[in-house]
């Protein structure tokens, strides 16, 4: 038993779970814990300067990370703010503790400023969400915590902190973090039914999905594809690095058009999903992306998504690369020579529409327009991935301007790439100091739309503040693009209300100045490639300001 107060409780906790990073933003109710903080130099304290920031740079560090991260919020109106993000941590599955100060008990009922309950706000964006009442449930509340947002499928949790909680002194068995090995294969018996069906199909395909990344599993599902001669599509939603781009069989992304999806997926006679969402489309469409006679197998640990909207012949809840290492072995055994020889033709025949070819047409389609002014964004695509250094990890939140990003930089390790994947803008920026935080000695490249970089862009102090080695590229096309073009598209209409970032035009540089960001703003096509590279060679945050086209004549 060791005598504590319940402040210096939650961090002893924290640290026994194996955090290192706080990312908080304090008001009143938190300051017990800022009290205690300098008692603690193993817990870094990351200020973020508001809450939606706070909540993304956890986000960033726990999916570059793949470890709990942990974020302290203001009471109510904090947590108000970090609701977005939060949406965003829940979507991409990342273990964060979230916690907020509470008003002390009773005082709460009195309600002074600053009150409201915070387990309801919270609550249907975590797994798990609780109000400490005594700190003797601390130990209890935080092991269960950190072991609810690690066991797959993983995701946030939030705890309220009242005031006279974390003021309390109680003896306290601080107990110990448990883990749950959750890396599951399938029975033998169930393996061998799947070795036995995938060597029937006469032309595979896989949907290379994020937990293949997650769990370093490239290596076995390139072996699978190389066994199948299956044609590997990464799958729709960005989340993170799917399979290496430059494997003969990757066929590049499936989009999140209904129509294209099924016109590229129709050809084959199995759809093996392999820690993927089967087909998460973005805006409704009458056509359903899955061709109706297309049998299905989805390994993933995610349960939710097994079955969740297409029939599917065999689904497994399973870590892919435990799944993948047990499998390998059966078809290697079990592949007979002509299966063998057709794989192999198979493979081959992907060398005119692969990904590697797609990034040929699109480099010549970005050079095509390499002369153009204002810079086409698709001429600004091609000098990021001519200037990203190897081991650069790209974060990606940039709409329209980086439709061909995926085309023109490969995955090449499975920590190489975070895109936004819930759709809720603001990921990117703080985002990227998250992952900065979690990659030491990777350099990280953010690639940013003008409108989603307002979402978050308080996030640039904190870089600053940290001398961080980021490179902030904003493609500032002074519109809501993508607004526009679906306005076109979906409504038949151009009369854009509430679409431009012109009257008065915001000027990134100096935003990016006033936080202690290096920056400079590229008009001229010429100036784009000597630019990025000097930006990503700086080390410190840096941020280029990039003016491109907007689609419509340029603000007509
Ligand atoms: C939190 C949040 N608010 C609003 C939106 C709606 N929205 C989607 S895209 C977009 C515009 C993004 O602008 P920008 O980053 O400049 O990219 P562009 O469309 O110009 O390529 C907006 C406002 C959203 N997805 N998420
Ligand atoms: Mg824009």
């Amino acid at each position: 038993m060791t005598r504590l107060t319940g402040r210096s409780a939650f961090l002893r906790l924290l640290i026994d779970e194996g955090v290192d990073h706080l990312f908080g933003n304090p008001g009143t109710t938190e300051l017990p814990i800022m009290e205690v903080i300098p008692d603690f130099p193993q817990l870094k304290f990351v200020l973020g300067l508001h809450e939606s920031v706070v909540v993304g740079m956890a986000d960033g560090y726990a999916r570059a990370s793949n470890r709990l991260a942990a974020a302290n919020v203001h009471v109510a109106p904090g947590l108000g703010n970090a609701m977005g993000a939060l949406y965003n941590a829940r979507f991409s599955g990342s273990p964060i503790i979230l916690t907020a100060g509470q008003q002390e008990q009773g005082h709460g009922l009195l309600e002074p400023l600053l009150y409201a309950p915070l387990v309801p706000v919270a609550q249907p964006f975590v797994k798990w969400a609780v109000e400490v009442t005594r700190a003797e449930d601390l130990p209890l509340v935080m092991h269960r915590a950190a072991k609810v947002a690690l066991t797959p499928p993983t995701g946030p949790v939030f705890i309220s902190l009242p005031g006279d909680v974390l003021e309390q002194e109680a003896e306290l068995e601080l107990g110990a973090a448990t883990r749950v090995d959750a890396r599951m294969r399938p029975s033998d018996a169930t393996l061998a039914m799947l070795a036995r069906r995938l060597l029937a199909a006469k032309n595979p395909a896989i949907l290379a999905g994020h937990e293949l990344g997650v769990h370093d599993a490239f290596a076995e599902a390139v072996e699978l594809a190389e066994l199948l001669g299956a044609g590997v599509f990464h799958q729709t939603v960005p989340y993170a690095a799917q399979f290496p781009s430059e494997h003969p069989a990757c066929l590049g992304a499936l989009t999140r058009n209904q129509k294209a999806v099924r016109a590229a997926l129709e050809p084959f006679d199995l759809l093996v999903c392999l820690g993927a969402d089967l087909l998460r489309m973005s805006v409704y469409s009458p056509v359903d992306p899955l061709p109706p006679a297309l049998p299905v197998i989805h390994v993933s640990e995610r349960d939710w998504e097994l079955g969740k909207n297409h029939p599917t012949e065999v689904a497994l809840q399973a870590n892919v690369k435990e799944t993948l290492a047990a499998l390998l072995p059966l078809l290697r055994a079990q592949r007979n020579p002509v299966a063998a020889a057709q794989a192999a033709q198979r493979l081959a025949a992907f060398a005119p529409r692969n990904w590697s070819a797609q990034q040929g047409r699109a480099r010549i389609a970005a050079l095509e327009v390499a002369e153009e002014t204002p810079i086409d964004p698709r001429f600004l695509m091609l000098r990021i991935a001519e200037a990203l250094p190897r081991e650069a990890v790209v974060v990606e939140e940039a709409l329209t301007s980086s439709l061909t990003l995926p085309a023109l930089v490969p995955q090449r390790d499975p920590k190489s790439y975070y895109g936004l994947a819930s759709g809720g803008l603001g990921f990117a920026l703080p985002g990227a100091v998250g992952a900065a935080l979690a990659l030491p000695g990777r350099p990280i490249v953010a690639v940013v739309g003008d409108g989603s970089a307002l979402y978050g862009f308080q996030a640039l102090w904190t870089a600053a503040h940290l001398k961080l080695p980021i490179t902030y590229v904003i493609a500032n096309n002074r519109s809501y693009r993508i607004l526009k073009e679906r306005l076109v598209s979906m409504r038949k209409s151009e009369r854009f209300v509430g679409m431009d970032l012109r009257d008065p035009e915001i000027d990134f540089v100096a935003l990016a100045r006033s936080m202690g960001v290096a920056a400079r703003r590229i008009v001229d096509p010429q100036d784009l490639a000597p630019a990025l590279r000097e930006a990503m060679r700086q080390g410190g945050p840096q941020l280029v300001e990039v003016m491109v086209a907007d689609g419509f004549g340029d603000g007509r």
